[in-house]
């Protein structure tokens, strides 16, 4: 087996110097952390041993060159180029990847700007991406895509193979009053993307909830402890929080050319690296240090702030005015408090060679990340697990995803700059067993969830799910072969019955209940069914006999109203109860209803004889969700001593007469005659007690849900006319 790395830049980075090309390994946190992990599988012995990593190769390569650089390429670092102008690339990537999403994401509203044009390169950059990957798939490959520039892409190459597909954001998932801001078809079609994936992995809990919950109230889809279930198969979504190479980080020897000031001895460093970037709370950070100082002359003279900043986005113009406000509270700090033997900000606006950053993490007393937002900040974890002695502080923003793992760093929220000032304090003056105690600990759970377990169970987790639900969807797919036995077996028995239930099935679901009526082709179809020797057609629904009556009521079948309250058959149009029942209990129920109604808008009761339904499907989901608990157990405590129940359906629940329900009612009609085919066809919850009751030897299929105790599943509503049509024709 072979995983393919998808991300929108490779490991590699080509360059064009003195008429040559140059490769060199690309950096980043993603980069550095996967490498070593793919390494190790091509010495595993399992059935994972081979990788490839696609990615654009950062620069505009003429056609005559590609062969010769997707051939360099793979030879040496295993990777496959999309190629791509660097005109495409910077539209998408200074378009809707940093002026829409990130802002958004990053909880920057008011620096998000959305323009149609950002969202359609946004998609030809995920269609590019997915040609090149459908040229180079095989069976046996795994997918695993990365990151926010390509969100479309699993939804894309899920239309067109069955390989396991998995997806991981790097950067924040925003609560669902930030994510539904943005406009456009892209709202929905980005949840609808990810979905293409059988995994969708998020750095924390938090983040997978804000998915599921937009996935929930935008697009109406439902889960069970991040399991989605889909018409054709199941996603999951799940956390995996990104973890660093610990004895990289701890082991590694580095020259220990002291960054402090040199001549300083006494001289404690605090340390900050970032992107340049408004998410990373620069500016907060300099203005509490600023407190600090103000606050705390006792230390001047005695610590600095040494502030790495990592040139990024220069095209941004929110990137450049960021840039000059740093210089300028730079400059301002260091005119109101140094002197000429104390600089109390150095501040290097670079990228420093690893070995060097390893250094700089090692000697320095305190690291100061004061992120607004961050999807984790692998920077925090790099610093503790450097402390190879186990002295240092780490002070942290609580809105970094790292946060949630490294609890006994000097956890803060940055926008505070009061608090900063203190952390700063109580960092420095931390007593240093204290330090090596809380090092400890978290270096502890650093080594244990490194990058290789990170991606070892994110990989893992996605073949689980793929072959489980592969094997699901095998054991209820509607092959070819089973419409032939259908029609076999159809044209052999002497005995037919076709069950089918009405909405969903027959017809499709309609927003407003009461304009589902079936049109011509359906009744004639229906009839002719019907009309086939030795055939009896049941229509079973939940719906009222009146509804019945006025839709189907001229045709010689079988009908069952009210999910079996009533029966007519199809020789005789009068209606006959099923059995006695008492209709006293609904003024109750009614009220109660009522007033959740009042409550709930969106909901609406439908009163049918002998039974009630609360119906909240176009209300809001999360109220609806609270509330159906608490009708639920309500209509429960005062239908306990009596003949009634109630069932929760989807998004509905119903009150009717106990012992009236679809398996009661099937069996009734099974035993009319001895049926030697039974078929049935169904779309809703209340059709999975029909399926239940069916002999051994039955078809039944279930529309638009894999979840079912159905043999088989139908995708759409349409696929259950084309399979009547086929037993009409047969
Ligand atoms: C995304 C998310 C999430 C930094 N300065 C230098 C340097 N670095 C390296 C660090 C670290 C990486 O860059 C930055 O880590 P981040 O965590 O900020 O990751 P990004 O890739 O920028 O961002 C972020 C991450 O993805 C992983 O999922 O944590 O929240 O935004 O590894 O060591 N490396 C060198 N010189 C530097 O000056 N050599």
């Amino acid at each position: 087996m072979r995983l393919i790395i998808v991300s929108n830049r490779m490991p590699v980075v080509v360059s064009h110097k003195n008429g040559d090309y140059q490769l060199a390994k690309g950096a980043g946190g993603l980069v550095s952390g996967l490498s070593d992990f793919l390494k190790s599988i091509e010495k595993s012995e399992s059935d994972l041993n081979d990788y490839l990593w696609m990615g654009w190769p950062g620069m505009d390569i003429p056609k005559k060159d590609e062969d010769l650089i997707r051939g360099k390429i793979l030879e040496k670092f295993n990777a496959a180029p999309v190629f791509l102008s660097q005109e495409l690339m910077d539209k998408v990537y200074f378009g809707f990847c940093n002026k829409t999403i990130w802002p958004l994401f990053h909880y920057f509203p008011t620096y998000a700007k959305f323009r149609n044009y950002y969202w359609s390169e946004y998609k030809k950059l995920n269609e590019i991406f997915r040609d090149e990957l459908l040229k180079i798939i095989e069976p046996d490959d795994i997918i695993w895509v990365h990151d926010y520039h390509l969100m479309l892409l699993p939804g894309m190459l899920r239309e067109a193979v069955s390989n396991p597909i998995g997806f991981f954001l790097h950067i924040p998932f925003p609560s669902y009053e930030m994510y539904r801001t943005l406009p456009g078809d892209g709202r929905n079609q980005i949840l609808e993307g990810l979905l293409g994936a059988d995994l969708v992995g998020f750095h924390t809990h938090d983040y997978s909830q804000y998915y599921l919950t937009s996935v929930r109230r935008l697009l109406g889809v439902e889960n069970h402890m991040g399991q989605i279930t889909l018409p054709d198969r199941a996603a999951k979504v799940d956390t995996f929080p990104m973890g660093i190479d610990f004895e990289k980080f701890n082991g590694m020897k580095v020259c220990e050319k002291a960054p402090r000031k040199p001549g300083a001895e006494e001289m404690k460093m605090v340390l900050s690296v970032d992107r340049l970037d408004y998410s990373k709370g620069i500016a907060r950070r300099l203005q509490g240090f600023e407190i600090f100082l103000k606050e705390n002359p006792q230390w001047h003279e005695k610590v600095f702030l040494n502030m790495i900043v990592v040139p990024s986005r220069t095209k941004v113009s929110s990137y450049f005015a960021l840039k000059r406000r740093l210089d300028e509270l730079v400059g301002m700090i260091n005119g109101a408090f140094g002197n000429i033997r104390w600089t109390p900000v150095v501040y290097q606006y670079t990228s420093l060679p690893h070995s060097e950053l390893i250094a700089q993490y090692r000697n320095s007393n305190v690291a100061l990340l004061t992120p607004l937002r961050d999807g984790m900040n692998l920077v925090a974890k790099e610093y503790v697990a450097s402390l190879t002695d186990k002295k240092g502080m780490l002070i942290l923003s609580e809105f970094t995803g790292a946060a949630k793992e490294l609890g006994e760093a000097i956890i803060i929220n940055p926008n505070s700059r009061g608090a900063i000032a203190n952390a700063i304090k109580g960092a420095l003056e931390m007593p240093e067993e204290e330090q090596i105690k809380r090092n400890e600990l978290m270096q502890k759970r650093l080594k244990r969830y490194n990058v290789f377990r990170w991606a070892d169970d994110f990989v893992n987790t996605l073949v689980n799910i793929r072959k489980d639900s592969q094997e699901t969807s095998k054991k209820k797919k509607y092959t070819p072969e089973i419409a032939d036995n259908l029609v076999k077996d159809f044209k052999k028995a002497k005995n037919r019955i076709i069950i089918v239930n009405y909405d969903g099935t027959l017809v499709p679901y309609q927003e407003d209940p009461a304009i589902a009526e079936p049109g011509e082709n359906l009744l004639n179809l229906l009839e002719e069914l019907q009309g086939k020797e030795n055939t009896d057609l049941v229509i079973l629904s939940g719906r009222s006999r009146n509804d019945l009556d006025k839709w189907l009521g001229k045709l010689p079948v079988g009908l069952t109203a009210e999910h079996g309250a009533w029966l007519r058959s199809g020789t005789n149009p009068a209606w006959e109860l099923f059995k006695p029942l008492s209709a006293d209990w609904k003024q109750d129920v009614m009220d109660i209803l009522e007033m959740y109604t009042d409550r709930l808008p969106g909901s609406y009761i439908e009163e049918k004889e002998y039974s009630v339904t609360w119906n909240f499907f176009k209300a809001d989901v999360e109220q609806a969700d609270f509330l159906a608990r608490e009708v639920n157990d309500h209509l429960v405590s005062i239908t306990e001593n009596i003949n009634v129940q109630v069932m929760q359906g989807y998004k509905v629940i119903e009150v009717a007469n106990s012992g009236i329900n679809k398996g009661e009612l099937a069996t009734y009609w099974l035993s009319k005659k001895k049926y030697d085919y039974v078929l049935a066809i169904g779309a809703g919850w209340s059709d999975e007690l029909l399926f239940q009751t069916l002999p051994e030897c039955g078809y039944s299929f279930k529309v638009g849900q894999i979840q079912t105790q159905a043999k088989y599943v139908l995708k759409k509503q349409q696929d259950a006319i084309k399979l009547l049509e086929m037993l009409k024709e047969s």
